[in-house]
């Protein structure tokens, strides 16, 4: 019998044995164990059932899973235990995963803290750091215990909330499955995840059905559900083992567009559309658009905004930001499309800390219909990766070369990096180097705490170096770990302006960075952007779509992202 243990759970316990190896102090393991972890994370297929299928030599078949550690997985799916682990855990007794989401709060630290002061828990640490312990202890400081506590501050806020990229591809499963019923007739992911947003409260799935009884038993009964809050004929809720909720409400065909439109939101935008429609002697509800009695539109969503006067309005768009006025006064922009991308321009390989080789990269892209793609490894500064130096990135540029020549035509290979903007806004490789890249983008990775005015000078200046293409992750913000650096984007945006510079939109699902509002201003000021997946290994190649999402709920049309140029018009673009 083989037990069902998620990929989730079993993605964590690998993970964390590579943590507790890393506190061991142990080489090399601790970074397969992580691999695999990601690798279990990012399946679109249940372990347990890759198990059931093929056994062990199905586990091994998996990308970034090797013999060992598919035998560890097959005695988990076995026994339901990993002894392995138990006996790791024993040494350090500790909620790992925790204390992990306190940014900068490594294995050796958890496990420093817990011998010398007993933490085992985020309470316990926080006890701790508020009696100013922390700050006492060797190698930590006051520093590190104020680090901390604005990390302890900052999951306090930031609970309760998942990022869209782990929620969407949740969410298509169950599109999927509801829609395969044959009592399903329409079905349709509403709320803050058909607006794209960078995270999710809840998920709302409408459903059109003449017999929603059995939609809702199967909803209840799925296998990811953990706990059912409501069970009825027209609403259903549950909750995941992922910690995410999820509305289920069956609505009658005549008020699909209504209700679609209702509980997309965003809530601002309904507010605003009622009062228009109230402002005409109507009523506009979730179940349609009424005259008196007599409903006017509402079937549609394009009938309901066309009723009320207005183009319609993309679901990224609608969160009562001008995008109404716009609608009315036929002047929306054009949304940049899903499939208008044309190439990815930041990729690290194993040649630093990414996990696949650039040919891996290049034939991953050529399988996505990439037209070209960047290499843009780590420099010498970020020494832990592995960083290029000058002779180093040069013996890379003789391997794309050799890929190149293998590929052929089909995908062109861009020479890149992604150089460290060392403290004072100097870069971390030479600009003769430099000079010879097709795409340079820089980025922060350091001296995060610097006054806003150092800190936009030091980046205006990294971006005022005439080799320097793309400004990589603008604002170094972790969504719900880590704060955007202190910057000011107007002078930055500026800056872009006048030299060129174009500005990443970093499609990672926990930076999307820049967010929307920055990017309407850069729109706005006329500075170009890039979309870009920031891959450490070959299924974040997928990204892409979050990063467009963003794209588009900053009002980005396709002409304002230079990655949907043919290769030589993208080039041409680029300030050298
Ligand atoms: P979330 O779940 O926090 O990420 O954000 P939403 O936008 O998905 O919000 P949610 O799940 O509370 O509600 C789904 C949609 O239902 C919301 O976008 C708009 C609509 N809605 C909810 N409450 C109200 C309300 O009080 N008035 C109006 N007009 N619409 C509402
Ligand atoms: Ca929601
Ligand atoms: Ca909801
Ligand atoms: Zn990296």
């Amino acid at each position: 019998m083989v037990k069902r243990i998620s990929n989730q759970e079993t993605s964590r316990l690998l993970a964390e044995i590579g943590e507790y190896l890393e506190m061991e102090g142990i080489p090399f393991k601790p970074r397969a164990y992580e691999k695999a972890a990601q690798a279990v994370g990012e399946l679109d297929k249940g372990v347990s059932e890759i198990y059931e299928a093929g056994g062990l030599k199905a586990l091994e078949g998996i990308p970034g899973i090797g013999a060992s550690i598919a035998k560890k997985i097959e005695e988990l799916l076995q026994t339901g235990r990993l002894k392995y682990y138990d006996e790791l855990k024993k040494k350090v007794p500790v909620d790992l995963s925790g204390l992990r989401k306190i940014e900068g709060l490594g294995p050796k630290s958890i496990k420093k803290l817990y011998e010398e002061l007993g933490i085992k828990t985020i309470a316990d640490l926080e006890k701790a750091a508020r009696a100013g312990k922390i700050a006492k202890l060797e190698h930590f400081g006051a520093k590190s215990e104020e680090n901390i506590l604005k990390g302890l501050d900052f999951l306090k806020k930031a609970t309760g909330r998942l990022l869209l990229g782990a929620v969407l591809p949740k969410a298509r499963l169950i599109e999927k499955r509801l829609g395969e019923l044959k009592e399903v007739e329409r079905i349709a992911l509403a709320g803050s995840l058909r607006r794209r947003k960078e995270t999710i409260g809840d998920l709302d799935v409408l459903v059109v059905s003449k017999k929603p009884k059995p939609v809702m038993d199967f909803f209840v009964s799925m296998p990811e559900v953990v706990h059912i809050s409501a069970h009825g004929e027209t609403k259903s809720a549950v909750k995941l083992e992922s910690g995410l909720d999820v509305d289920l409400r069956v609505v009658p065909a005549e008020s699909y567009g209504a209700a679609l439109n209702y509980f997309t939101g965003s809530k601002d935008h309904n507010v605003t559309l009622r009062e228009m429609a109230m402002a005409k002697g109507w009523k506009l509800n979730e179940y349609g658009l009424f005259k008196g009695n007599k409903q006017i539109a509402g079937k549609t969503e394009e009938e309901l905004y066309a009723a009320l006067g207005m183009d319609y309005i993309e679901p990224e768009m609608r969160e009562n930001t001008g995008e109404i006025k716009a609608a009315k006064k036929h002047k929306l922009p054009k949304l940049i499309g899903y499939g208008d991308l044309l190439g990815d321009l930041q990729i690290q390989t194993d040649w630093t800390d990414g996990a696949d080789s650039i040919e891996a990269y290049a034939q991953a892209a050529i399988q996505r219909r990439h037209k070209y793609i960047a290499i843009t490894d780590h420099t010498k500064r970020l020494a832990m990766t592995g960083g290029l130096d000058e002779k180093k990135i040069r013996k890379q540029w003789a391997e794309i070369d050799q890929v190149q020549k293998k590929i052929g035509p089909k995908l062109k290979i861009l020479k890149g990096t992604e150089c460290d903007i060392l403290k004072d806004g100097s870069l971390d490789l030479d600009d003769e180097t430099l000079s010879q890249l097709d795409v340079v983008g820089v980025a922060v990775h350091s001296h995060f705490d610097l006054p806003r005015e150092e800190q936009t000078r030091r980046i205006i200046r990294a971006i005022k170096n005439p080799n320097v293409d793309i400004l990589f992750h603008p604002t170094g913000r972790l969504i719900g770990k880590r704060e955007a650096y202190d910057l000011d984007m107007d002078a930055i945006i500026k800056a872009a302006k006048e030299t060129g510079a174009v500005l990443e939109i970093d499609a990672m699902p926990d930076r999307l960075d820049l967010k929307d509002e920055y990017i309407r201003k850069c729109v706005a000021a006329g500075v170009k952007l890039a979309i870009d997946t920031d891959a450490h290994s070959i299924p974040h190649l997928d990204f892409l779509e979050y990063g467009i999402a963003q794209a588009r709920r900053g009002w980005a049309q396709k002409s304002d992202v230079v990655n949907t140029r043919p290769l030589e018009a993208f080039l041409k673009l680029l300030k050298k």
